[in-house]
């Protein structure tokens, strides 16, 4: 197929602690975007559904579990990446999970906090549920409004400030167009968002 050889799909679930306005970041210390922050996700395996590949690299890479019903509720649209230098496009399947933090805590046995919806109901987890893995190191950013762009891909600061204010079922497309692939991606010259 001569498009979906140029293409590769990715999965991005933004996590949020809503009551608190707090979002949920990762030091990246491996792959695209090394020594950057971003939420947490990663390329689509052989026959993987974007809402698995959520599923999986959410926890893999932050230790929160979320049943795949939760994930696909969570599913707030597209991003697409194109690069100047490069044929490839990026498509970004992206998902916006909200959590609390309960003594309790229910991520493993599921319980109803789990069943009662994606970002209306939150998931109940544990403070001691979150942790990284070797290739990325979440942290807590306090304020919605404090979000450290600067060391974030330039895409970031047009697009999460509209899914952060936005309500519950927001649907958000993107297009960004980069004038250079690797690392040096702080130039978006042509972009389109559908919010
Ligand atoms: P690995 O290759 O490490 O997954 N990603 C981007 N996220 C944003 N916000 N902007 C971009 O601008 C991005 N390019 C890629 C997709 C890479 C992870 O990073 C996301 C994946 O979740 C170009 O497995």
């Amino acid at each position: 197929n001569y498009t979906s050889s140029r293409e590769k799909e990715y999965s991005l679930v933004v996590v949020t602690d809503s009551e608190k306005q707090r979002i949920l970041l990762g030091e990246k210390h491996r792959g695209f975007g090394t020594g950057m922050y971003n939420s947490f996700g990663g390329k689509l395996e052989r026959e993987e559904s974007a809402t698995a590949s959520a599923c999986r690299e959410l926890e893999e890479e932050t230790g929160i579990v979320s049943p795949l019903s939760i994930m696909e509720e969570s599913h707030v649209g597209t991003l697409r990446f194109t690069f100047e230098d490069s044929e490839t496009e990026m498509v970004v399947h992206l998902f916006r999970v909200n959590v609390t933090i309960s003594a309790s805590g229910n991520d493993k046995s599921g319980g109803p906090a789990l069943q009662s919806g994606g970002r209306t109901f939150p998931i109940a987890i544990k403070s001691d549920t979150i942790r990284g893995c070797d290739e990325i190191t979440p942290f807590w950013v306090d304020n919605w409004s404090a979000i450290p762009f600067d060391n974030m891909f330039a895409d970031d600061s047009l697009w999460l400030p509209a899914l952060l204010s936005g309500s519950d079922f927001i649907r958000l497309d993107g297009w960004f167009h980069f004038q250079a692939g690797g690392q040096n991606i702080n130039s978006i010259s042509h972009w389109y968002m559908d919010i």
